[in-house]
């Protein structure tokens, strides 16, 4: 009788955590998809027409009715890629230099006003955000490959030509971790099999949403009636030996854990979600 119970408590604590798993993947998936769509509208609309047919008041607009389409995402936004030579020209037509994105302890220091960043030291190039939806607009005119997430993301979509994910960091003017997705933008109909090479060399700028894990993450749980039963966390994997934790509170033993595989479409990238009873039987 009690293994007949304690088996059905199994059974019934791997499906919901499954389900939840299930609907996370699903709603994570859907955005990848829109991000990349909105990849193609940049280039499409910015880098195919001369002069360009989008700027900062049509892509903010349209960024933000489509939101819908980008559930858990908390903004979008697009940098162009800009080498040393053209820094100059680049700043004077936009009529602001290319800022430097802060660490984590000048945060604490100061407020995070864009006016108040400073300049990009010299690189041999950079990616400054020059069109953002209005939740992100504080990151317009900062330097991404200045950040050293932003970056890595930069470099890995530009090469694969395909959707890339940070590992969880704290984003800029957030309290809490998060995920960037970073899709490159490039100037010419690419063939599939282009090398690596050959996509860095077409590379014209990069397509990046923000995840704001905890808060999104919440929102989607908090739909289904379960928080009195069940405790969630969504871990990045990646590292087996370091996992970290990205949503939900610090895990206690509470005897039986299910683990649900999630794929965020990003193979360099592995998370799972791990769940357990609130009490004990
Ligand atoms: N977006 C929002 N908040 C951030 C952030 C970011 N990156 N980085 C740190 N805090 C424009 O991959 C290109 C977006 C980066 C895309």
């Amino acid at each position: 009788l009690n293994s007949g119970i304690s088996f059905r408590r199994k059974e019934t604590l791997a499906n919901m955590c499954d389900e939840r798993a299930r609907m996370l993947q699903d709603q994570f998936n859907v955005s990848m998809n829109h991000v990349h769509a909105l990849a193609i509208l940049v280039s499409t609309f910015y880098h195919g027409k001369e002069p360009p047919a989008i700027d900062q008041k049509t892509f903010g607009e349209y960024t933000e009715r489509t939101s819908f389409e980008r559930p858990l995402t908390s903004g979008v936004a697009y940098a162009l890629r800009v080498r040393d030579f053209e820094r100059e020209s680049f700043e004077k037509k936009h009529g602001w230099t290319i800022k430097k994105m802060e660490t984590e302890d000048q945060t604490l220091s100061q407020d995070c006003d864009p006016e108040k960043l400073d300049p990009s030291p010299i690189q041999d190039e950079y990616a400054p955000v020059i069109l953002s939806q209005e939740t992100v607009a504080h990151i317009v005119s900062i330097d991404m490959m200045s950040g050293k997430e932003d970056r890595e993301n930069i470099l890995r979509a530009r090469a694969s030509g395909k959707g890339v994910l940070t590992s969880p960091f704290k984003l800029l003017k957030s309290n809490h971790l998060g995920v960037v997705l970073t899709f490159a933008v490039y100037n010419t109909h690419i063939p599939q099999d282009a090398t690596p090479q050959q996509r860095i060399n077409a590379t014209v700028g990069y397509l990046g949403a923000s995840y704001d894990v905890p808060s999104l993450v919440e929102k989607l749980l908090h739909q289904l009636a379960s928080k009195q039963t069940i405790v969630v966390n969504v871990y990045d994997i990646t590292n087996v030996s370091s996992a970290i934790n990205m949503y939900g509170p610090k895990q206690i033993d509470t005897g039986l854990l299910h683990i649900s595989g999630l794929d965020f479409g990003d193979p360099a990238r592995k998370h799972e979600m791990r769940c357990r009873f609130k009490h004990r039987p």
